[in-house]
């Protein structure tokens, strides 16, 4: 009978210690951690760090990083001075998913709208919806006064394109996106994304950025995750998804981030020429990225710290 109870005891301790662990932060984190894809993700988080020290929420920190980048349009594909489409003119993409309250909103193919990751949080918070598309999200976006430009001046460039007189001059070769991870203090999770897409994509094509599960995945429970590169190769597997799956079967997000390459390697004709990247964090505030056959940096901020991290191509099997 003692012994009996002694190992209820024990049981009922492990259980607690197990359950600490499973929230507690990682070792020398005792603050929020934010990672975003390439290096001008730096002034994103920098952004998302000013933001939740400032006392604003999980969400406001992710919509404040994300529209620091789309502001600077720097890296030539997020927000208005991104790539242009295949007629000419940018059609942009956006995501953003909350941990705690399990809500997501998303835009695509959207025009002229400024902020599109300030559109998808309206999507999320004012809408029955998840997730708008062309004229509609504009509009939606419109009312609720995000800011915008006007886009008359793209009837001649759609007509254009209609009538077959297309542009030679687009750039069909750039890409990047900002896909932004936050961990707060407390352990909660949320992120975003945002593109202007692939360079030279078809008009109405819509990428792998703003489908959730794809381009972004946020799982309170377990961690999050987003992708950049070729949309394409993303979707058709679910990318973030699997990466938050695999960090869910115990995985560092480090070593889920590359068996997802290999795991969209092995299936996908193209081999590891796919041109993916992913980066995820998990509940724990520990982080990692991978690249299918390129070079990929990466942004990582604490309180104390902000920097640029580069990782190497996995290793092909
Ligand atoms: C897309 N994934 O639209 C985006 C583009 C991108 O690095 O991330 N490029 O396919």
């Amino acid at each position: 009978m003692m012994s009996l109870n002694l190992s209820r005891v024990v049981l009922f301790a492990s259980f607690l210690i197990l359950g600490a662990c499973a929230g507690a932060p990682a070792p020398g984190l005792d603050g929020p951690l934010v990672i975003s894809t390439w290096p001008f993700g730096r002034h994103a988080n920098d952004k998302s760090i000013e933001a939740l020290a400032a006392g604003k929420s999980l969400v406001d920190a992710v919509e404040l990083g994300i529209r620091e980048t789309e502001r600077r349009s720097s890296d030539g594909s997020v927000g208005l001075g991104g790539r242009p489409n295949a007629a000419g003119y940018p059609q942009l993409d956006a995501c953003i998913m909350d941990g705690p309250s399990r809500d997501a909103g998303a835009v695509g193919g959207v025009e002229g709208i400024v902020h599109p990751i300030s559109a998808a949080r309206h999507v999320m918070e004012k809408s029955k919806h998840v997730f708008l598309v062309g004229e509609g999200a504009r509009w939606f976006a419109l009312e609720h006064g995000v800011e915008s430009i006007s886009i008359e001046d793209l009837k001649a460039k759609k007509a254009a394109w209609v009538d077959g007189h297309r542009p030679k001059d687009v750039d069909r070769n750039g890409h990047d996106t900002i896909a932004l991870l936050i961990r707060d203090k407390n352990g909660h999770i949320a992120g975003g994304c945002s593109t202007s897409g692939a360079g030279g994509k078809l008009p109405g094509r819509v990428g792998d950025s703003p489908i959730l599960g794809s381009g972004l995945y946020v799982d309170e429970e377990v961690g999050a995750a987003g992708a950049t590169g070729i949309g394409e190769n993303v979707m058709r597997y679910c990318g973030s998804f699997l990466v938050v799956e695999f960090m869910r079967q115990g995985m560092h997000p480090q070593k889920a981030c590359e068996e997802t390459v290999h795991r969209i390697a092995r299936l996908d004709p193209r081999g590891y020429k796919l041109d993916i990247c992913f980066v995820a964090l998990d509940k724990m505030g520990r982080y990692g990225a991978a690249a299918s056959n390129q070079r990929f940096p990466f942004a990582v901020a604490t309180k104390d710290k902000s920097e640029v991290i580069s990782v190497q191509q996995v290793m092909p099997r």
